[in-house]
């Protein structure tokens, strides 16, 4: 898919000189970089109090670089963020960097900006998927890393196999003399500790800032050489239109730059007399599109602001000025356009922000992105999944894993009761899979997945084990008709939800889809029977997030998406339509 999207009206740019500053000085530029939860943005909290950034009586939020609304609810960095600290008379930048997998782009674009990086490893968790993605980039380009063996307070730390790990890892990615020689630091960053020697308990972030004034190189532009600059990221204002940010690798900017047209992510500004251009960087290709269709269903524009094709339409186009990876896709109706990305959580932090702006829309199953292969064959994306669970579920993980196509790679038995399995899997094979597991582990099991390579189609694989319970009028939920039917199924709605025709209601126990009526009262009678027939004790609901939601919804069917709700449907309202539907499909089947 090519990036398309409507002409930039002003085209002019900014050069932020964020990581570069103009006056000189001593600097040190550092990304801090790690796999998701592993604890940077708690460390760069305790490096800015400890460096005294803060006054000494200021409430400070937890994570402050967690600064926007959905960060702060889900406790994940989204996008990276710089910051800087004063240590000394140094001037340490310190980018903050999300650590989930389908932000791994962003990491790889802010590697090229800085001179040095820390990378974070949990004491207890070592190594993960996104560990190994970041570290490869980091060393591939040449730094010389600082190694933070994190959450040694953590009980079940085991920080010497850790560091074992972590240098097992190094070889493995080639690394250099020099890069294997890296310091290694025993940290906390929720108590802001640091200590080289693991006997030697730290008490303070002093070994660490230490270390970054050691190690990490001063950035060696040279602010007399001719103008050069990488374009590494992109900001989106409406005054100032697309706003490039990236390193100066030479020269100085005093002014802001304006009216440059076309700037992508790679491009070089240069000096008119010197016109060299710099290695480009590579954004990466998405692995995953969905359907943002105009809301039609029954209850549309009662909950948003903006809800027709054309500010679906004007939004989505907005979006690629700064994301990206996102691809947006005018398709064969006006009122669909198939949004591509890097993950269910990059294209659902775009459908939460959405929503939260007061959009309502609708949006498809997710599909992967197919290629051709080297001899014209059909090629889909593989993800590289690890499984870490106790060894009583190892059977049932891998009961399930197998019908999604996946293929062991590597099984490995620390001790301590836990097994850690890595898997080769058609992303396709990890729909739905997440709940799944975290039921059959009763909660105990962790999972994450990275995108790891194109390969061969590996064929069908089958979908929801489960059917759906699907309304049959319009209405208000009533108790009564759920304690009838939520022996038999598990419902997504509660007492008091308005449903229309063709709403998804709950889950079914068996495969089937049933039409059933939850608005249905009971029947009055002069005659009370029993007491307890008027207080029906009822399940709470399944919650259905947006994240869910994608994951758990069949070709046939939607998510209605509005400022307050999140309702699954059936494609075909009328359950009439869905019957003829079926039998045409069953028509098609019997004849082939
Ligand atoms: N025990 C312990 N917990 C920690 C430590 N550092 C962070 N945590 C906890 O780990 C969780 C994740 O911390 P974050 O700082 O948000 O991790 P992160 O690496 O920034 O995560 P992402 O940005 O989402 O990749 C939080 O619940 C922290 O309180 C530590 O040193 N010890
Ligand atoms: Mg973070």
């Amino acid at each position: 898919m090519r990036r398309a999207g409507p002409p930039v009206r002003a085209r002019y740019a900014l050069v932020r000189t964020s990581l570069r500053e103009v006056w000189d000085f001593v600097i040190r530029n550092i990304a801090i970089i790690a796999h998701v939860d592993h604890g940077k943005t708690t460390l760069v909290d305790q490096m800015l109090r400890q460096a005294g950034a803060f006054r000494a009586n200021q409430q400070v939020a937890e994570r402050v670089m967690d600064s926007n609304p959905l960060e702060r609810e889900r406790g994940i960095t989204i996008l990276a963020k710089n910051t800087a600290v004063n240590w000394h008379g140094t001037k340490i930048n310190i980018v903050d960097t999300p650590g989930h997998a389908d932000f791994g782009g962003e990491v790889e674009r802010i590697l090229r900006m800085v001179d040095g990086v820390l990378i974070l490893v949990d004491a207890a968790e070592g190594p993960m998927p996104q560990t190994r993605f970041v570290t490869r980039k980091a060393l591939a380009l040449g730094h010389r890393p600082i190694v933070a063996i994190n959450k040694i307070d953590r009980a079940d730390a085991e920080p010497l196999r850790v560091h074992d790990e972590v240098l097992g890892l190094f070889i493995d990615l080639d690394a250099t003399h020099e890069q294997l020689d890296a310091p290694f630091l025993y940290t906390s960053s929720r108590a802001g500790t640091a200590t080289t020697e693991l006997d030697q308990p730290g008490t303070d972030l002093v070994p660490l800032f230490q270390a970054i004034l050691d190690y990490v190189p001063e950035p060696k532009s040279d602010t007399s050489a001719p103008f050069q600059m990488l374009v590494s990221t992109l900001d989106f204002s409406s005054f100032l239109g697309r706003i490039a940010i990236g390193r100066i690798e030479r020269g100085r900017v005093r002014v802001a730059l304006a009216g440059f047209e076309g700037i992508e992510i790679g491009k070089t500004f240069t000096s008119v007399d010197h016109q060299e251009r710099m290695a480009g960087i590579a954004v990466e290709e998405p692995t995953i599109s969905v359907d943002f269709i105009v809301n039609n269903s029954p209850f549309a524009g009662r909950e948003g602001k903006f809800v027709t094709s054309r500010q679906l339409r004007d939004r989505l186009f907005r979006e690629l000025e700064r994301n990206v990876a996102l691809r947006v896709e005018p398709t064969d109706s006006p009122d669909t356009h198939a949004v591509a990305g890097r993950g269910e959580l990059h294209l659902g932090i775009l459908m939460e922000t959405m929503r939260r702006e007061g959009f309502e829309f609708q949006v498809s199953r997710p599909r992967v992105i197919t290629r051709e292969g080297p001899n014209g064959e059909r090629y889909e994306p593989y993800e590289e999944l690890m499984i870490d669970v106790p060894e009583e579920y190892m059977g049932a993980v891998m009961e399930k894993l197998g019908p999604r196509r996946s293929e062991m790679t590597e099984m490995k038995n620390p001790g301590q009761g836990m097994v850690r399995m890595t898997f080769k899997i058609p992303a396709r094979g990890l729909f739905g899979y997440r709940s799944e597991f975290l039921t059959d582990t009763r909660g105990t099991g962790i999972m994450h997945h990275r995108f790891l390579e194109y390969g061969p189609w590996a064929g069908p694989l089958s979908g929801r084990k489960r059917g759906v319970l699907v309304a049959d009028r319009e209405g208000t939920v009533v108790a009564f008709a759920l304690g009838n039917l939520q022996e038999r199924a598990q419902m997504f709605v509660a007492p008091g939800d308005l449903v229309y025709e063709g709403m998804l209601a709950g889950e079914n126990s068996r495969p089937a889809d049933l039409d059933v009526n939850v608005t249905k009262e009971k029947k009055l009678t002069n005659m009370r029977t029993t007491a307890t027939d008027d207080n029906v004790i009822l399940e709470p609901p399944r919650q259905i997030t947006l994240e869910y939601a994608l994951e758990y919804i069949e070709e046939d069917e939607l998510i209605e998406v509005t400022p307050k709700s999140i309702r699954l449907r059936k494609r075909q309202l009328a359950a009439t339509d869905r019957k003829k539907a079926a039998r045409a499909a069953a028509r098609v089947e019997n004849a082939s």
